[in-house]
């Protein structure tokens, strides 16, 4: 069966212990404890790093660090989450590459605010998390984004919210090296309670837009395959490869270039098979964020789910992203009455977000879970996406 999990975190809470840990850990009291979400994107997949559309929103799992600053250049991590204690790096011997452990993410975060020119002379640090690992929900973009907002906080950085994401990308793309875009981290750490965000990832605008599906008596699940996904592996190279191949080919910057409009045209032009599915796919995700927009702007919350569902066909046909437990969910949720579903984040596994109407989530989730069973797949773990907060600090308030 089905298995429901996952509350919303309790922050407060989380924070307490986490702090706790650290005084017990490092032998004195945390400056502070600071908190970052996972998210789900609602549309704009695989958009990030051709220059386009995206809109996710912020989790309430969240990372949860607490931190003090050091002088001494020494940076001492250690995870609630991954046993194995206390690890100790310097700050001034950070080599990208050279770790394959989590503690990646954090060191990855100061290594890239030294070679941006932040000074941040040490840290100990102590994290938790509550966002699934490995699930397409981005707790390595948490990890990143609430260790980048401690050491602005605790080092005086005075960093904007879109510089912090950008340094917590350069983290993941050279230090562990992922090459990812920028949604994961834009979204931890610019999100609002209560709305999606708009991301063009080109000249970086956002758009707070409110969406609020409780009020409208629907909701959003999350629903993990527990399949896992991993983007350092080449997969996630190759599409972001192939898509750079195209622009080259079309002789466009970045593939946002090429209008919705002159689409079919620029297909036409390109004689690989692979790298026109993979345009055609960056092409029409952008236009479909754009219609989510309106769609949202017009207040036709309902009329997003068919846009959700086309937008999984593109990335399972033309994108080729997707894996078949995501299409179980797809294809069991839309049977049993949802209004719209679609895989989310990197793909290859992770999770899918189903768009319900109240009334029908029972059905819902017990059609996906029947379905599973029969697939012979491992059950998932589903929960309601609730757009919540980016980061903060949460001690002292
Ligand atoms: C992952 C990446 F980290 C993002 O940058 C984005 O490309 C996404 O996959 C696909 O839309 O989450």
């Amino acid at each position: 069966m089905t298995e429901s999990v996952q509350n919303p975190a309790d922050v407060t809470a989380a924070a307490e212990a986490v702090a706790r840990r650290f005084t017990e850990l490092y032998g004195a009291e945390p400056a502070g404890v600071w908190a970052a979400p996972g998210r789900v994107n609602l549309i704009g997949e695989h958009t990030d790093y051709n220059g386009g559309f995206v809109m996710p929103f912020a989790l309430p799992q969240v990372a949860v660090a607490a931190v003090s600053p050091r002088e001494d250049g020494l940076l001492r991590l250690s995870s609630a989450d991954v046993p194995g204690g206390v690890v100790e790096r310097r700050v001034d011997e950070l080599l990208p590459g050279s770790d394959k452990r989590w503690t990646a993410y954090p060191a990855g975060v100061v290594w890239a605010m030294l070679e941006g020119g932040h000074a941040v002379t040490g840290a100990d640090v102590h994290l938790a998390s509550t966002v699934p690992s490995g699930a397409g929900l981005s707790s390595s973009a948490a990890l990143e984004v609430v260790v980048a907002l401690a050491l602005d906080d605790l080092f005086g950085l005075g960093l904007d919210r879109a510089l912090l994401a950008r340094i917590c990308q350069r983290a993941e793309n050279e230090y562990v090296g992922a090459p990812t875009g920028i949604m994961d981290q834009t979204a931890s750490a610019c999100c609002e309670a209560g709305h999606a965000l708009f991301l063009d990832t080109r000249d970086g605008t956002r758009r707070q837009i409110p969406f609020d599906l409780a009020a409208e008596g629907m909701r959003l699940l999350v629903v993990d395959t527990q399949v896992k996904h991993a983007h350092s592996g080449g997969e996630y190279g190759k599409r972001r490869a192939g898509c750079e191949r195209g622009a080259e080919l079309l002789g466009v910057p970045v593939l946002r270039d090429i209008p919705y409009a002159e689409l079919d045209e620029a297909l036409e032009r390109l004689e690989d098979e692979e790298i026109r599915r993979l345009v055609r796919h960056v092409v029409t995700e952008d236009e479909r964020v754009e219609r989510v927009v309106r769609l949202l702007n017009d207040g036709d919350t309902r009329g997003i789910g068919p846009v959700l569902t086309e937008g999984h066909a593109s990335l399972r046909d033309d994108f080729r992203v997707s894996a078949p437990e995501l299409d179980t969910v797809v294809e069991a949720a839309l049977a049993a009455g949802a209004l719209g579903a679609r895989m989310t984040g990197g793909g290859f596994g992770g999770s899918a977000i189903v768009l319900v109407d109240d009334d029908k989530a029972d059905a819902v989730v017990s059609a996906v879970g029947s379905a599973f069973a029969e697939a012979g797949h491992q059950p998932p773990r589903v929960f309601p996406a609730v757009p919540s907060r980016g980061a903060w600090r949460v001690h002292p308030a």
